[in-house]
């Protein structure tokens, strides 16, 4: 068991204190868990990104289509492309000179966009990009020497603690020329009860969400998690808007990944994940200090979620 997801494991419960990385929730069974956590009233941050998608549908095409000079539509983190489906209809249907290029770590992914988009969405011009970001990034960049239009929907950057956003958002600026465009969904801050209760669902789907890692690591590392030991607990602190999910351990007790044994103390956590909620200032002062200029941004009705136009 020579595999990244192997050593990420070992070194974050080797850690103290213990975390895991949150980009290992999405096997099969956590792409399921989150898409039923989308279709959760709970949890906003969907409801909040499709409304102004299709509410400003237009507005937001017409903003990235620009003067009319034909661009590449880079999206990082594709996914099943739901949301963007929106955008991509639009931009087809009005003559947009563009191609598609989803990025996406997960080459089921981009297998599974480049034989269902052009299905549903007739005339498409798609080239999947499965790999890393960056990696992909680049490999766009010497495909195509047009304008580049990069997405980042749904608040994965909240995936990042702040400092690693601001670094994030600092290096995309770096791969791109001036004219280049980034839309980013940014989730903002509100009422903290409703924040919790979006990382807490009464249904128990995050927890599900969160203990499936477990159930991952006992599938694919050998491990022996016994999963009904651990309890999912998420706290949102208001003053720096930071979400975070853990798991504890509800006794003291030894667990094995692989030939690694891992002692938990009762009560002992693992950190799973931050989720940070940021003002509309804080987005601004994100989009200029990677050297950005904030030109627009599209809100839902209830101003909790913002996608932000930051032109390089
Ligand atoms: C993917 N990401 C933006 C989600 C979020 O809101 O942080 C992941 C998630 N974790 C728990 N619920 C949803």
């Amino acid at each position: 068991m020579n595999s990244q997801f192997y050593k990420d494991v070992i070194a974050g419960l080797g850690s103290t204190p213990k975390h895991l990385d949150s980009k290992y929730f999405y096997d099969a069974a956590g792409d399921k868990l989150f898409q039923d956590l989308m279709s959760c009233d709970e949890y906003y941050p969907t409801n909040c990104e499709m409304e102004i998608f299709t509410s400003q549908t237009a507005e937001i095409c017409e903003a990235m289509m620009g003067n009319g000079d034909a661009f590449d539509l880079i999206e990082l983190g594709a996914g099943d492309a739901t949301k963007s489906s929106h955008l991509l209809r639009y931009l087809i249907d009005n003559k947009a000179d563009f191609s598609y290029m989803p990025i996406d770590i997960s080459d089921n992914v981009i297998s599974l966009l480049n034989i269902t988009l052009p299905v549903t969405l007739p005339g498409i011009n798609i080239t999947g990009l499965n790999g890393e970001y960056f990696d992909m990034l680049k490999k766009a960049a010497a495909m195509s020497n047009r304008r580049k239009v990069v997405m980042f929907l749904g608040s994965n950057i909240g995936n990042m603690p702040v400092a690693d956003a601001q670094e994030f958002a600092k290096e995309l600026r770096r791969h791109l020329s001036p004219g280049d465009m980034v839309f980013v969904g940014i989730d903002l801050k509100k009422s903290p009860k409703t924040v919790l209760a979006a990382y807490n669902d009464s249904e128990g789907i995050t927890k599900q969400f969160n203990l499936n890692l477990l159930h991952r690591i006992n599938r694919e590392l050998h491990g022996n998690f016994n999963i009904d030991n651990f309890d999912h607990y998420a706290v949102y602190d208001p003053e720096t808007g930071a979400c975070r999910s853990y798991l504890i351990s509800l006794t003291q007790q030894e667990v094995m990944v692989g030939d690694k044994l891992i002692h938990f103390e009762k009560d002992e956590y693992i950190f799973m994940e931050i989720s940070q909620k940021y003002t509309m200032a804080q987005t601004e002062e994100m989009a200029i200090q990677a050297g950005f200029k904030a030109t627009a941004h599209f809100t839902d009705s209830k101003n909790w979620f913002t996608d932000a136009v930051w032109l390089a």
